[in-house]
């Protein structure tokens, strides 16, 4: 059994028919290797939620004219690898339908899940670029490979190339990765401290980008509902701003927002979250249709 979860922006639009919307919206409520605070399962129904409080205008456009679907929620009772089987199923899915999924977590773990998916879906040439306080380089954490710490040293492993965004918080097993596995980043202290807008990745970068936004890449002070914030983190219009910038030099296809955990009685921030997702759809739609 799934929960019902609200369908996003369900205020303003009907539920999208799968096979004509271009956004598929996919909940999983995934959290098993917290390590730190709590409450990232709780994070998609509240943004789901939040999104009633939405516009159908961005401030730029209407991304609700390409069609949104919110996809039923990953059921999560189940051990990790299942987890991971049942996000790659929604998750291509969503691709064979010609739509792109956007994912909301959960832990930053099911973002393997989501890229186990794209592959099932035949996508191949594709490179990810990750927004995030943490490397997650890890060879595992805990003992446990699929943990949140380790989700983007599984992805590197697959020979997908990676450009990280706003780390400031790493170990040293995770710069050696960096070196071992040709990891492109730009850290906070560099992104921040110079008020970075703009990324230009490199040539060899491919042309299809997943963009996965850990939540606690951006700065705590607009975000502190996330397990484990560290100071000195990227800006609202900064993070949209280098979203835009890797939108207008590769296609995005796909991306997730993950680690988001409620706090109780802080509706802000369960709306700050459902705004940046409809931005960055915005940006999408906007880069896809030449707007
Ligand atoms: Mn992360």
């Amino acid at each position: 059994m799934t929960d019902q979860f609200p369908i996003f922006l369900g205020s303003e639009i009907e539920q999208g028919d799968p096979d004509n919307s271009f956004f598929h919206v996919i909940p999983v409520p995934y959290e098993h290797t917290v390590s730190y605070g709590d409450g990232t399962a709780k994070g998609p129904a509240e943004i789901l939620d939040a999104s009633w409080q939405l516009e159908v205008w961005d401030g730029k456009s209407t991304p609700t004219d390409l069609g949104i679907y919110t996809a039923d929620a990953v059921d999560c009772n189940a051990a990790p690898e299942e987890v991971m089987a049942r996000i790659a199923d929604s998750v291509a899915d969503a691709v064979n339908q010609g739509a792109m999924p956007i994912a909301i977590g959960g832990e930053h773990s099911v973002t393997y899940g989501v890229i186990q998916g794209l592959l099932r879906a035949g996508l191949e040439d594709f490179g990810v670029v990750q927004i995030d306080a943490h490397a997650d380089l890890r060879d595992a954490y805990e003992d446990d490979p699929l943990s949140h710490a380790s989700v983007m040293r599984r992805i590197v492993e697959l020979d997908i190339p990676l450009y990280q965004l706003g780390v400031r918080a790493y170990c040293a097993e995770e710069m050696q990765a960096r070196k071992d596995f040709g990891v492109y980043y730009r850290d906070a202290d560099d992104i921040a401290a110079n008020n970075v807008q703009s990324i230009e990745l490199p040539e060899d970068f491919p042309k299809n980008v997943f963009f996965t936004l850990d939540i606690d890449g951006m700065d705590p002070s607009i975000f502190p509902s996330t397990g484990t914030p560290v100071p000195g983190g990227l800006g609202w219009y900064q993070t949209l701003n280098l979203f835009e910038s890797v939108a207008k030099q590769r296609t995005i296809i796909g991306f997730d927002l993950m680690e988001f955990a409620p706090i109780k009685g802080f509706h802000a921030y369960e709306f700050a979250a459902a705004q940046l997702l409809y931005k960055m759809m915005g940006i999408v739609e906007r880069t896809h249709t030449g707007k």
